[in-house]
């Protein structure tokens, strides 16, 4: 590979290419995909991203978009030889705009630190998830990530007022200028949001923040049937807006215990497990919500139940939650991020309980999500004595059975890890045939010579 005249452009310091490198930066934090790149680069600005996308085009090489590499579905890894772009040095906060409370700033700035800047300026950056402490703004906005407050303040998407991105020809794009409203034509910014870096790269955005929460409150309830899950969902949304409504199993609860240390938090067991989040603004609505909680025990609903008295018990609450991904990951998970509509999903529950059941019986599975959006995140563990590739072979013959139900229910394979190299074999099971097609047309007119990430969300040449 030509790399001279790339090195000569960005200077040295700019370019990798020891081992060390290629793995830490080959990769995201999908299990079963090995790394192969060729260098990986670091721009400083958005010249020299146009430099690199200039470099790659006449030399046709293609580039992988590198974040805090947190992704689940192979979007941010490089397996034929890549030249990996890390925008971890591009992560500067640039401006704060008061009056429209906006923040404009690089893509490598990592999410908590955004969080924590808006909390500085008593203002709230919604979007959140487990990997906050290493997932960077660029890829959630590449990938439209969503998270646990997806119920209240939606995906990454709502939140992005303008884009600033170098194209697959190397044009640099200013998207939207953070207007509210331009009705101007097609809304190209929304195109670059969760295309996963196919399109052309973010170099630059503006997101707004939001008023804070006041005093969220979490409510842990140890439930003993599946459907009563929903039922429990049912109460609470119809009389209280709710800032997040979790679930787990007990299986999940015990490697989380297992994994932190953390006591038991209920005095009852249970096979499933609900967070519910809410702001506790009013005497009235901490009432309300007392009301649904006992009446969900009288039904027989939930059979226990824990309320956080303070924002540390809250935090505690959540680590049952948001460590499973961390406590579970030594077993090399086996992932799917399904989602269905929401009154679909009763049905949908009781219909992968039943396959995971008969088609997974010798292997270990969690399950968990944010149900409360309708999404489901189905994880097998890969039994220590065998092979990745017997395992996920075993896997994909489940996802399958699994996808074709998720056609049949009008769901999604992939609800917010994005579709990257896992799902691409299964996006016709969401996507039609002619809408594909129209992807690929978008794909070859912002990037005509395929060098944008290509082989991830689909294949060019079939
Ligand atoms: C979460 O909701 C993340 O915690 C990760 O989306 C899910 O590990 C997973 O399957
Ligand atoms: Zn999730």
């Amino acid at each position: 590979m030509e790399l001279q005249s790339l090195t000569q452009t960005l200077g040295s310091e700019k370019i990798r290419t020891d081992k060390e490198s290629f793995q830490n930066y080959g990769k995201d934090w999908t299990k079963h995909i090995s790394a192969n790149p060729s260098a990986i680069v670091f721009p400083t600005s958005t010249q020299d991203v146009v430099n690199i996308v200039q470099w790659a085009r006449k030399n046709k090489v293609a580039l992988v978009p590198s974040g805090g590499r947190t992704g689940l579905s192979g979007a941010a890894i490089a397996t034929h030889g890549e030249v990996v772009v890390s925008f971890e040095k591009m992560n500067k906060i640039l401006e704060f705009n008061e009056f429209d409370q906006t923040v404009r700033l690089e893509p490598g700035v990592i999410t908590e630190t955004l969080q924590n800047y808006a909390k500085e300026k008593g203002l709230l950056f919604p979007v959140d998830f487990a990997s906050r402490g290493s997932s960077q703004i660029g890829g959630n906005i590449a990938t439209n990530a969503g998270g646990i407050n997806v119920i209240r303040y939606g995906l990454t998407r709502n939140w992005v007022s303008s884009l600033e991105v170098v194209t697959g020809e190397g044009k640099v794009l200013h998207l939207n200028n953070s207007l509210i409203k331009n009705a101007s034509g097609y809304d190209l910014r929304h195109l670059f949001i969760g295309s996963e870096g196919t399109l052309g790269f973010i170099t630059q955005a503006e997101v707004h923040l939001s008023r804070p929460t006041q005093n969220p409150t979490v409510f842990l309830f140890a439930v003993p049937e599946l459907s009563g899950v929903m039922k429990i969902y049912h109460s609470f949304k119809k009389q209280i807006p709710l800032l997040a409504f979790e679930m787990f199993t007990d299986v999940a609860m015990g490697y989380v215990l297992k994994h932190t240390g953390l006591k038991p938090p209920l005095s009852e067991e249970a096979p499933y497990y609900v967070i519910v989040e809410l702001e506790n603004d009013s005497e009235n609505t901490m009432e309300t919500a007392m009301a649904i909680f006992e009446s969900s025990m009288e039904q027989g609903w939930l059979t226990d139940g824990t309320i956080s008295q303070s924002a540390q018990q809250a935090k505690d609450i959540w680590r049952l939650r948001e460590d499973i991904t961390e406590a579970t990951s030594p077993w090399e998970p086996y992932k799917n991020d399904v989602s269905v509509r929401i009154s679909k999903v009763p049905e949908f529950l009781t219909e992968v309980d039943q396959v995971l059941k008969t088609e997974y019986p010798a292997f270990e599975t969690v399950w968990f999500g944010h149900i409360g959006d309708g999404n489901l995140h189905i994880n097998i563990l890969k039994p220590q004595n065998m092979t990745s590739a017997e395992f996920i072979e075993n896997c994909h013959k489940v996802d399958e059975i699994l996808f074709e139900k998720i056609e049949r229910f009008g769901g999604s394979v992939s609800a917010e890890h994005g579709v990257g190299l896992t799902k691409k074999p299964y996006l016709h099971h969401t996507r039609s045939h002619e809408e594909i097609a129209y992807m690929k047309a978008i794909k070859a007119v912002f990037d005509p010579d395929f060098i944008m990430n290509p082989g991830k969300i689909f294949d060019e040449s079939n």
